[in-house]
């Protein structure tokens, strides 16, 4: 079970950061409520949260998840996928040197932690704008090392591969629809969110429980009815910035 969870306070100027949604700029003060009321979440279900300094060289260094991804013993320390976020990784590497061992990849593999997802002992890595052949071959590589299974599959008009499909409890995921359809997921008994709900399915699921965006009735309501149990996070300033649940954090 993890114990630990590392963010990053998000710096003044986010609204810099990257994004291809029209949603408007986010609000600085708003954004720092919902990101305080993320790290209360995390810590109700049991983690001890590592905060990070706001660091404004990097707008988008609030969104941690893409910089590093956790094996049971170890972590690999990313290549993010856009040369503006790769500067990002130095202070997570620190962050991480006295709790877990370290691995990393090197050029030309391009990696994003909101690619990659765990379901049990395997790992599900999708090939974005943001991870490349070569960062699916090094991390799978990696993956295989240590005993793991590992599959990429091309993920199409989306971020990453975790803005469709995450985890749950009990190994089912929650997924859009596009995802839901797919071979790979199927196995996982998916619980499949409504089209107007999409964004919803990034959810993060932490000791048992499930912490799920607010403003998501019918995904909540669903959830409910599968027997999770749910908390409810306001998210509205991230998404602007194409951000959700999981990028916010590094669990280990
Ligand atoms: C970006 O485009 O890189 C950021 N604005 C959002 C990153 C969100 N990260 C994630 O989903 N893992």
């Amino acid at each position: 079970m993890p114990t630990k969870a590392i963010v990053r306070t998000p710096p003044p100027n986010l609204g810099e950061g990257l994004t291809s949604v029209v949603l408007g700029a986010p609000d600085y003060e708003e954004a720092l409520k919902q990101h305080a009321a993320y790290c209360e979440a995390l810590a109700s279900c049991g983690l001890e949260v590592i905060c990070l300094e706001p660091d404004p060289l990097f707008p988008d260094s609030h969104f941690v998840e893409d910089t590093a991804v956790f094996l049971d013993k170890c972590a690999v320390i990313t290549r993010p996928g856009v040369q503006e976020r790769r500067g990002e990784v130095h202070t997570v590497r620190e962050a991480l040197r006295p709790h877990i061992n370290l691995e990393s990849v090197g050029p030309p593999a391009k990696i994003d932690g909101g690619d990659v997802l765990r379901i049990n002992r395997h790992y599900y890595i999708g090939r974005t704008e943001r991870t490349n052949a070569a960062g699916a071959g090094q991390l799978g590589y990696i993956f295989a090392r240590f005993g793991y299974t590992v599959s990429t599959l091309p993920v199409k008009d989306m971020l990453h591969l975790k803005s469709g499909v995450t985890g749950l409890p009990g190994g089912r995921v929650l997924a859009t629809q596009t995802f839901a359809e797919l071979k790979a997921f199927q196995r996982h008994n998916p619980i499949v969110v409504d089209e107007d709900e999409a964004y919803a399915a990034n959810c993060l699921e932490v000791n048992g429980k499930v912490i799920i965006s607010a403003g998501f009735p019918k995904t909540k309501a669903k959830l409910e009815t599968a027997g999770y149990k749910i908390l409810e996070v306001e998210t509205s300033e991230f998404q602007k910035m194409d951000g959700a649940l999981t990028c916010l954090s590094l669990i280990f």
